[in-house]
This record gives C-alpha cells, sequence and structure tokens, in this order.
C-alpha cells in the first residue's frame, strides 16, 4: 500500500492555511458538532439558532494509516467567543495515546491546551513562526484568542487515531475564557472523573 503513494506537493497558502489549488477539501466544525463542550449552554443555544457559525476547518489527507507514515494538513479556527468562552477545536487524545504532533503557527495567534490523562494541564502560546511539539500521551485542543483567524500547520503519525470520546464525556480539566479583555484559565466546573 505505501508503495503507492508517490511524492506529491499540497500547496497551503502561509497566511489563510487554505489549499490554494483545491485538491483537497476542509472538513467543517460548528458549534452544533460540538455545543456540549461549552461551558455556557444558552450562548451556545443562542448562536446556533443565529446561523450556527463555522468554529474550523482542518485538513486531513487520504493515507495510508501506518506507522511508517505521516499525516499532515492545516488546521484555521476562527476568532469568536461562546459566552466568554474562546472558540476552540474539539480536542482529542491520540487513540495510540503515546504519539506525538507537532505544530507550526502561520497567522493569527492562540494557545493549545494540552492535558494527560493522569490530570497534569499545560497551555502553551503559539504565534506565526512558533513550532510547538505536542507530546505523546497529551490532549489538545486549539484555542483562538485573537481577533483573526488562527492558522497552524501540523504533523503527525498517520496511524496515531483519534480519540474524541474522551474529552466528549469528561470534557478538559480547564476552560479558557475572556474577564476583562485577557485570557483566564479556569477550572472546568463541567469536568468530570470517569
Ligand atoms: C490531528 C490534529 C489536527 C486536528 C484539528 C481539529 O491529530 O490534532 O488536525 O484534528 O486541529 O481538531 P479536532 O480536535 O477537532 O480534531
Ligand atoms: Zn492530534
Amino acid at each position: 500500500m505505501m508503495a503507492d503513494v508517490k511524492p506529491f506537493v499540497l500547496d497551503f497558502d502561509r497566511l489563510t492555511g487554505f489549499c490554494k489549488s483545491g485538491k483537497i477539501q476542509p472538513m467543517q466544525r460548528r458549534v452544533s458538532n460540538m455545543a456540549s463542550q461549552f461551558i455556557d449552554q444558552e450562548a451556545a443555544r443562542r448562536l446556533m439558532e443565529n446561523g450556527d457559525p463555522l468554529l474550523y476547518e482542518f485538513y486531513g489527507l487520504d493515507l495510508p494509516e501506518k506507522d511508517g507514515a505521516l499525516q499532515f494538513g492545516t488546521t484555521i479556527l476562527y476568532p469568536g467567543k461562546v459566552g466568554k468562552e474562546y472558540f476552540m477545536t474539539k480536542g482529542h487524545f491520540h487513540t495510540i495515546l503515546d504519539t506525538a504532533e507537532v505544530y507550526y503557527g502561520l497567522s493569527g495567534h492562540g494557545v493549545m491546551l494540552m492535558e494527560t490523562p493522569e490530570g497534569e494541564v499545560e497551555c502553551k502560546e503559539v504565534h506565526p513562526g512558533d513550532a510547538l511539539y505536542v507530546p505523546g500521551r497529551w490532549a489538545h485542543r486549539s484555542i483562538n484568542t485573537g481577533d483573526e483567524p488562527l492558522v497552524m500547520f501540523f504533523v503527525y503519525r498517520a496511524d496515531a487515531g483519534h480519540d474524541y470520546g474522551t474529552i466528549e464525556k469528561k470534557g478538559y480539566r480547564k476552560i479558557l475564557v475572556e474577564q476583562d479583555g485577557e485570557p483566564v484559565l479556569l477550572d472546568n466546573p463541567k469536568w468530570q472523573e470517569a
């Protein structure tokens, strides 16, 4: 199978993150795709009734999920808030838990909120030109704290897989909300031990 993959080039715009030739199309996630993750359920409901805004888009490739292969693409996370909580990605552990990922900031700025199954939490800012290493075992969620799209390139082991269920059930331990115009990390009141 791997032998069938020939070298190829994809033309990601280095500011917008979009594939300029349109050779591949991004996946899209709206408020309704992850409404239960937000703290302010009333704000989420209002947004869904008012156009259900696009939170983010990201590219994935149709490559064999083999441990010798890599998966890569861009994430384009729009600015905005649900209540006081910034627009964010769903977030996930990798199914093969101990598989790492690298993100590279292209434009905009925000943070990557990460946590381990044991409860260690890290929050790292990403600006254009920053390369962020997400070690294996760390769940990762991108959060846009700015007022323009946060665009990042990512690459990870192609067979890593995505465990969304753990985050969907338990939530993240921390949330990032705006207080007096600044991002503040708080305990997630909805977080539950499994
Ligand atoms: C995949 C990588 C990214 C995310 C993308 C969307 O391992 O971390 O491609 O898939 O940023 O986030 P999420 O949490 O909806 O997959
Ligand atoms: Zn990942």
